[in-house]
């Protein structure tokens, strides 16, 4: 399942780079290319879901594998123990700007409180 408009179908395809960080049959973390944090990864599903609702709608096994990476991304960064921050923005109001859901995991400083 793929979008022919979709940037990350584009790096799931390989049509353009990106710096992998850990890949399975159904999942691709790579490195966000404008970092906001020492470990900046995004953490996907290669099939084409625009947000959240829509992956766990569709296929939870799935939802549950990217979610599974995101801790083994946080434990190969070596941010586990020092702490870290899983967020997907999703739609307009919550600042989501590419449309193939998409898990931040970021660490490596301290990230201060969000909303609370
Ligand atoms: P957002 O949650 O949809 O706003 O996050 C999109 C992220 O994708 C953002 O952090 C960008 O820096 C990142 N990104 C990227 O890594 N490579 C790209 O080609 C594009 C965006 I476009």
């Amino acid at each position: 399942m793929t979008d022919a408009d979709c940037i990350f179908c584009k790096i799931v395809a390989g049509e353009i780079p990106s710096t992998k960080v850990l890949e399975t049959d159904r999942v691709l973390a790579f490195r966000d290319l404008y970092p906001k944090a020492p470990t900046h990864v995004l953490v996907i599903p290669k099939d084409h879901y625009a947000n959240v609702a829509e992956l766990a709608a569709a296929d939870p096994a799935l939802a549950g594998e990217v979610l599974r990476a995101t801790s083994e991304v946080a434990a190969a960064e070596g941010v586990a123990d020092s702490g870290w921050r899983l967020f997907a923005n999703t739609g307009s109001d919550g600042g989501q700007d590419v449309f193939h859901v998409h898990f931040h995991v970021a660490g490596g400083k301290p990230l201060g409180r969000m909303l609370s």
